[in-house]
């Protein structure tokens, strides 16, 4: 996976969409307000999908801001220097995306009252979502070595760092009462129970009717059709729209198709080492 990058504080980032400045603002200078809901992810992890179910749970179940306003627009990237237009206009409640590690994240959030809801995917088909997605996203330099995309992600060399860090960082926030955590596969397994969960987490009643507008309007192939959530309307310079699209498969398990037999025994292996002092499971390793 190959992209311009830049180390800050030990992490890696892409200059053609962070900065110095960018990060130093999202870490030290913005401010957080308590009625606020994070939608915080490593790349790859179903942050879109995320978007869309907290933005309908938002609105009562009602689509027309998700069917009239573009997903980056709703709930844009609080770290990457573009969207900072977007994130003056949001209206309460916020509901702001992040791929930021947990140590670079707001600290003003430390000393206030709002929510992070933490989505967690199979770290192998991250691999294989962002294969693909290098492909279309302008920043990366196209590679179509899959061993070379296993090799960077183990070692840290992707965008945002080191998956089994960023996992580790968040994991601290597991037991504080703003911080929610689901993981793609049980929201692809239970979509509609997964909703009534984070409703309950945001403190939001809604009726079955509308709790069942959610889950209908979040659905892959309602978000593949619709082009405020599909990403077509962002522009060519930075999604090549010919070369694939952003709501790809929507599947979970699709790792099986790309990864070899000792491609997936050796990243089982790095995964044990790795996540043996977190002493949790988590669902998607199932997959
Ligand atoms: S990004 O670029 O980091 O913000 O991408 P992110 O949104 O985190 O992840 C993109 C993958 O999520 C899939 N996706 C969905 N899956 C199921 N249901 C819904 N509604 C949905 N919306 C997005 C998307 O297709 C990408 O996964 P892959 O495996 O590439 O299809």
């Amino acid at each position: 996976m190959s992209f311009e990058h830049f180390m800050y504080k030990g992490v890696r980032f892409a200059t053609k969409a962070h900065s110095d400045e960018t990060l130093n603002f999202a870490e030290n200078e913005f401010e957080v307000f308590d009625d606020d809901v994070y939608n915080v992810t490593y790349p790859k992890s179903g942050t879109n999908w995320m978007i869309e179910i907290l933005n309908l749970i938002k609105h009562d179940g009602d689509a027309t801001i998700c069917q009239t306003v573009p997903i980056y627009d709703r709930s844009p990237w609080l770290e990457v220097l573009t969207f900072r237009d977007q994130m003056r206009s949001l209206t309460h409640p916020r509901i702001i995306s992040s791929h930021l590690p947990y140590q670079l994240f707001a600290k003003s959030f430390l000393s206030s009252k709002a929510k992070i809801v933490y989505t967690i995917r199979n770290p192998k088909d991250i691999i294989v979502s962002l294969f693909h997605f290098s492909k279309i996203l302008c920043l990366f330099t196209a590679n179509n070595d899959f061993q070379k995309f296993i090799d960077d992600f183990l070692e840290g060399k992707a965008l945002y760092g080191l998956w089994f860090d960023h996992i580790k960082g968040w994991m601290q926030m597991k037991g504080d009462s703003r911080f929610f955590f689901i993981t793609y596969e049980e929201l692809q397994k239970d979509h509609h129970g997964s909703v009534i969960r984070l409703c309950k987490f945001l403190g939001k009643d809604l009726t079955d009717a509308q709790i069942d507008s959610v889950v209908k309007h979040s659905s892959f192939s309602s978000m593949k059709e619709n082009k405020m959530s599909n990403w077509s309307q962002m522009s060519s310079d930075i999604l090549d729209h010919t070369k694939g699209s952003f709501l790809r498969k929507g599947v979970s398990g699709d790792w099986k198709n790309h990864f070899t037999v000792a491609q997936s025994e050796y990243f089982d292996k790095v995964y044990r080492e790795k996540m043996k002092d977190l002493n949790m499971s988590f669902y998607c390793e199932e997959e």
